[in-house]
């Protein structure tokens, strides 16, 4: 009986659905690297986009009914044409975008700050099949596309000293106006992630502030005209985690929002927050999530989040009827005929190096040249690590002839920072190996001859710790061969605006190559 027979006994699912009741939810309510959110709703149904920088395909875009079960339905950008990624550097790609409808069509719009700069896709059909992109002539990044009662475009931008709008010609995305600068924000550094809403006559400009990290924060200001000036939220910030009551909290870092109304008249912000390993330890590894918190917002008034700015893990608030979402699988033995959309390649792929169907029920990997340190085309595809506490397996049998030739899984931050459990071709035999990559120090922890080219894998993770086990094939006895601070491969450590991915490569380090990787399963379980 194949082996993945016994793995299906312990079937495992995963969902994104963290609904619980009318009386709360469970925050993030996206999990896993998923920064960024916009969100916006037609009718009673919500769509919300997020960032994806070097990952392919681009921009996942998710559907909800209640904006706390969320499920992917598709990506914005699937096709080499739309999102030009060859060698983009780690955190390069995209960032930001925007997701609105106007006048029954969705738009995304995004800048990919390593191919071309802003530009906007349309589509019907949020799933897809989306547009080629409109490049815009707006240099700098972030933007957010608003339409006014008269019917004239504007794109909202980040540039150095603050938010920029210019008005744009929609059929061409050429600018028909210079870029204005009309607000700084309240003095935080990086005023950015613009949104634009009309409310009560006014024009309301929401930022994020402060940067990225930990000081990250969301302020808001008003005018009664798109180029202000902007009256400041007294307010302000009206979201934020820098201050006493933040100190402790599992979440750091929340701000870059968005705003959404929902049928019943309610408001809700989407936002992007991470999750430190411990309270007091400024460590996050799952990158920077998606969360979700009530406003409060009066006519002539101003928005308040969740009461008094700051959030919390379990939300004890009423929520929307809740709409539970079919739960995605976390095991897999590659019997589909393609990936589900939690998958994505690094860069655009080199597609005749995957295959589900040469051999039946395994992903079949390629190896390349190209090397996980490299930023390029390396034959790799991954899932985005959601919980500090979960376990992974697989099944690789590695067909090689060299012993540069290599393949396994990777927990991977970024091209200087990543973990490898790997299977390589050792003289005529084979070895596992454990390797170590930060930044300028890299070492192979342990190695261990095997038995014969196909080997089980399993890592188990937990908020401190990652640990690597292996077994010969059709035993079941583990062979831990390490364990390693998962703080290593933290942002704080690696940098970037990414998240841990959990991915399965192959690679002949920079040789000629003709190996392959066959991957018979693979499971995600979290604890
Ligand atoms: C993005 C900026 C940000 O341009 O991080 O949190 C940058 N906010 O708005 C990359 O996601």
């Amino acid at each position: 009986m194949k082996l993945k027979v016994l793995f299906l006994t312990c079937f495992i699912t995963i969902s994104i659905a963290q609904g619980f009741s009318q009386n709360g939810y469970k925050n993030p309510i996206i999990r896993g690297f998923n920064p960024d959110p916009s969100v916006c709703r037609v009718g009673d149904d919500f769509y919300l986009v997020t960032s994806s920088f070097e990952y392919f395909p681009g921009l996942p875009i998710y559907h909800s009914k209640d904006l706390i079960n969320w499920k992917q339905i598709g990506h914005c950008l699937t096709r080499d044409s739309q999102l030009p990624l060859q060698k983009t550097y780690s955190s390069g790609g995209l960032f930001a975008p925007s997701l609105r409808y106007h006048d029954g069509v969705f738009y995304v719009i995004c800048t990919n700050v390593t191919g071309g700069g802003n530009f906007f896709c349309t589509a019907t059909d949020p799933a897809g099949p989306w547009s080629e992109p409109t490049w815009l002539e707006v240099k700098s990044i972030d933007p957010d596309i608003f339409w006014d009662e008269a019917g004239k475009t504007y794109l909202i931008t980040q540039g150095d000293e603050g938010i920029r709008v210019t008005e744009i010609d929609l059929s061409t995305g050429k600018s028909i106006s210079d870029e204005r600068l009309v607000w700084g924000g309240i003095g935080g550094r990086f005023p950015e992630a613009p949104h634009v809403y009309k409310k009560d006559g006014y024009y309301y400009l929401l930022l994020g502030e402060g940067g990225t990290e930990y000081m990250h924060s969301v302020t808001i200001g008003r005018s009664k005209h798109i180029y202000g000036p902007y009256e400041s939220c007294p307010l302000n910030p009206i979201l934020t985690h820098a201050n006493r009551i933040g100190q402790g909290n599992p979440i750091q870092g929340v701000g870059h929002a968005d705003l959404v109304q929902a049928r019943d008249g309610s408001w809700w912000a989407v936002f992007l927050g991470f999750r430190v390993t411990h309270p007091y330890a400024y460590y996050h590894v799952l990158g920077r999530e998606t969360f979700l918190a009530p406003v409060d917002w009066p006519e002539n008034g101003w928005p308040q989040i969740n009461g008094n700015g700051t959030v919390s893990l379990q939300m004890n608030v009423p929520t929307l009827p809740l709409h539970p979402v079919e739960e995605v699988s976390g095991y897999t033995d590659f019997d589909e005929d393609k990936l589900g959309f939690e998958w994505q390649y690094l860069r655009n792929p080199i597609r005749e190096n995957y295959s589900l169907s040469e051999r039946i029920s395994f992903l079949r990997i390629t190896a390349s040249p190209v090397t996980l340190n490299d930023a390029d085309a390396v034959s790799f595809v991954g899932r985005r690590q959601t919980e500090h506490d979960f376990t992974v397996n697989t099944i690789l049998e590695l067909q090689a002839l060299n012993d540069n030739e290599e393949a396994g899984i990777t927990l991977i931050q970024n091209n200087t920072h990543h973990y490898d459990l790997l299977l390589k071709k050792s003289g005529k035999k084979y070895a596992v190996q454990l390797r170590v990559k930060v930044g300028s120090l890299s070492y192979i922890a342990t190695e261990k001859e095997v038995e014969s080219n196909t080997v089980k894998f399993r890592i188990t993770g937990n908020p401190s710790q990652y640990s690597f086990f292996f077994s010969n094939k059709d035993r079941d006895d583990y062979i831990e061969l390490g364990k390693l601070d998962t703080r290593y491969l933290s942002t704080e450590v690696a940098g970037g605006f990414t998240g841990v991915m959990i991915g399965l490569y192959a690679s002949s380090n920079g040789m000629p190559t003709h190996a392959k990787a066959y991957f018979d399963m693979f499971e995600y379980k979290t604890n």
